[in-house]
């Protein structure tokens, strides 16, 4: 009976410490996500930035304000999410149509080494023609994803495969005229929800 009850205490215990490393583990994975939210729980999302546009122009935070913006990260080599929501954007703009022009479509890239400012000059012009494109230095780059909060890191032997992947978040951002974060676009709406979803903030 004795040796029944260590038995069931080893166990107790045993589940205690799987669940204190646990909850250790995916803290330290939500680190990211607690250090975007500010006291009041919205997430603090954006700041200043300086980056490079499709034609070579220095492009800063400054320069997005007085109007509302839409900024999604991806990378001109996405074989999926970041063609799908580009044009799913698109169709949300055109949907709005002058509702439409308010706004600023801007896609920044997470990949700086392989997207210059010709190569997203070439891809951006598949999609919306008032998208502005934003490459910059790899510093640059880890900048303004850390102020957005931004998860992107290139597949395993990025070093010596030239068409690498990049694993990355496919949010795309609605920042209002103030430069602060307004809601979150999900890449899985349908256009029309997505129409409506800017919508509500013009
Ligand atoms: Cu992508």
């Amino acid at each position: 009976m004795a040796q029944r009850y260590v038995f069931l205490v080893l166990i107790v215990v045993a589940a205690l410490a799987g669940a204190a490393l646990f909850a250790y583990q995916s803290a330290e994975d939500d680190s990211v996500r607690v250090a975007a939210k500010g006291f009041s729980g919205v997430p603090r999302i954006g700041g200043t930035f300086q980056l490079t546009d499709q034609h070579g122009r220095t492009v800063s935070d400054s320069d997005l304000r007085g109007r509302p913006a839409l900024i999604f990260f991806g990378y001109t080599q996405c074989p999926d999410v970041c063609p799908m929501t580009l044009l799913r954007l698109t169709e949300a703009l055109e949907l709005l149509g002058h509702d439409g022009d308010a706004v600023q479509p801007v896609f920044i890239t997470i990949d700086p080494l392989r997207d210059t400012p010709d190569v997203i000059a070439d891809y951006i012009a598949n999609f919306d023609p008032r998208f502005i494109g934003l490459t910059g230095t790899r510093q640059q780059i880890a900048n303004v994803e850390r102020a957005f909060a931004v998860y992107a890191k290139a597949a395993d032997g990025a070093a010596t495969n030239a068409n690498y992947l990049v694993d990355h978040t496919a949010l795309t951002y609605l920042i209002g005229p103030d430069g602060a974060f307004r809601a979150f676009i999900q890449q899985t709406l349908s256009p029309r929800d997505m129409a409506e979803r800017i919508r509500e903030h013009l």
